[in-house]
């Protein structure tokens, strides 16, 4: 018999397998194909492959904000757990939860947590890590929610005192309209007594931003290069790779990195499964992320728009990443 007290207690909940929004998301993709510039959604990018490459990244020594982000963490986790005193702990794109270890170590040595929600679109890395961290935390519940953060936030279970962390500047991954329509979604989801603690990668010198997504392995190359793989597994599409040449770089207006490919020559990629053929003109871009960098002014009023409040904000020695803590 299990005694749950003391056995990990682990529950996934799967909201991403049906066919519906299977059919939205290749018909999102349809739009983005057409869109200008042309893009691949960076939903694309985290299939099992993407998931580990990312993980690669966050080891790179240009990739700074996975380090930065630690520091943070590791320096205000306790003040984070004294100040939030978090049962839940929620986490949105979670991925490995690597980072996120010191959260949780600091909120069950403040003695109030209870529960571990991790939200990810990837299946499998969800999974892994929510039977790692129920097996080191033998006292909480772990419930797993393979979801969409755009769209899945109705699933994260009522409860008191609850923190949800969007860590790694995942947000700077949405374009400004989509954010501010996830933050409005993340301040009706608060609670009075819950909180939300956000990462976000800061406005720098361009260069070491730049040298993060041209890292001199190539990783980054890789990973976007998948998306690619990705399209042409499930959409039947036929790119080519060698049509392609990688191309990220730092847009100052917009203040954030522009990652994709530029086409080396005019040609037609087919998509089987939309029914499609996007003609490309010789040096045509092809993005599938843009990854925004945040000035504390500018995220404070994203926020404040949304009805959030910030109550803390911390940065990294060097001030190349903040977390900021806000209420509803
Ligand atoms: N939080 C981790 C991982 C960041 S990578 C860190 O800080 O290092 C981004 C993660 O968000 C990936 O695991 C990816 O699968 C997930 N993700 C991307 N878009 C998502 C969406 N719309 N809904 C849920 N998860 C998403
Ligand atoms: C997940 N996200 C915050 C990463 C970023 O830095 O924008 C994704 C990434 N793309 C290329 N390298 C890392």
């Amino acid at each position: 018999m299990t005694d749950s007290t003391t056995q990990p207690r682990i529950t996934i909940g799967v909201l991403v397998e049906d066919a519906d929004r299977r059919a939205e998301f290749y018909e999102a993709t349809f739009w983005s194909l057409r869109a200008t510039p042309r893009e691949l959604l960076a939903s694309w990018l985290y299939d099992e492959r993407g998931s580990i490459l990312f993980d690669e990244i966050t080891r790179l020594p240009e990739y700074y904000p996975t380090n930065a982000e630690r520091e943070i963490l590791a320096a205000r986790a306790g003040e984070i757990a004294e100040l939030t005193k978090g049962r839940t702990l929620v986490e949105l794109g979670a991925g490995t939860s690597e980072k996120t270890l010191l959260l949780l170590d600091a909120l069950a040595a403040a003695g109030t947590l209870e529960r571990f929600v991790p939200l990810d679109v990837s299946d499998d890395i969800l999974r892994l890590s929510a039977e790692a961290i129920a097996e080191r935390y033998p006292t909480i519940s772990v419930h797993g929610i393979v979801g969409d953060f755009e769209r899945d936030l109705a699933a994260i279970p009522p409860g008191e005192s609850r923190v949800i962390a969007f860590l790694g500047s995942t947000i700077g991954n949405l374009y400004p309209e989509r954010r501010a329509t996830l933050l409005q979604a993340i301040a009706s989801a608060l609670a009075p007594g819950d909180f939300f603690l956000l990462g976000i990668d800061l406005v720098k010198d361009p260069a070491v931003i730049a040298r993060a997504y041209n890292d001199s392995a190539g990783v980054t190359e890789q990973f976007v290069r998948n998306a690619l793989t990705a399209a042409n597994r499930d959409l039947g599409a036929d790119f080519v790779q060698e049509r392609f040449v990688f191309d990220a770089f730092w847009d100052p207006e917009r203040e954030w990195m522009d990652i994709g490919f530029n086409a080396v020559e005019a040609h037609t990629v087919h998509f089987a499964e939309l029914e499609v053929d996007i003609e490309l003109r010789e040096g045509e871009r092809l993005r599938v992320e843009v990854s925004s960098k945040f000035r504390r002014e500018g995220i404070e009023a994203e926020l404040a728009a949304a009805g959030l409040r910030v109550t803390s904000w911390w940065t990294d020695e060097a001030a190349r990443f903040a977390l900021l803590l806000a209420t509803g």
